[in-house]
């Protein structure tokens, strides 16, 4: 390794340290704006509800693996889909999330992000607490 790699490790780590320190992970930040990049499909800064209800159905096929349609516990458990997340994403209770179920929990979670009315989720609300959830699904 020469100097100039050790130079940018040094950086690279004091830097991730200063994330940690203040609780804020530049990683994380990193990712939501990608989400929102991928998500913003009209290129207007934010997410409106169409752009993650189509984001939520085109990400479906990735978060169910296994192909057969629905999303079972183990799934959106790799998610941060909670137990109780779960259930209440599951009225028809099989067991599984299936395409439409999810696309309204991903519209639950974009009202929830939602918090300033304007009827869509911006980078700031979208990397907020509340916003945190509607990312993780969305990724
Ligand atoms: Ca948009
Ligand atoms: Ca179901
Ligand atoms: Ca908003």
């Amino acid at each position: 390794m020469n100097r100039f790699n050790l130079m940018g490790l040094a950086v690279g780590l004091s830097l991730s340290a200063a994330a940690s320190l203040t609780g804020f992970s530049h990683v994380a930040l990193a990712a939501d704006t990608d989400v929102l990049k991928a998500v913003d499909s009209d290129h207007d800064g934010s997410i409106d509800l169409k752009e993650a209800s189509a984001a939520a159905a085109s990400h479906f096929a990735a978060l169910d693996p296994d192909g057969d349609g629905s999303i079972d516990k183990k799934e959106a458990a790799a998610v941060g889909i909670t137990d109780e997340e779960f259930a209440k994403a599951d009225p028809d209770k099989d067991g599984s999330i299936d395409k439409k179920e999810f696309v309204a929990l991903v519209a639950a979670r974009f009202a929830a992000a939602e918090q300033d009315n304007d009827k869509t989720v911006d980078a700031k609300e979208l990397a907020s607490a509340k916003g945190q959830p509607l990312a993780a699904l969305l990724k």
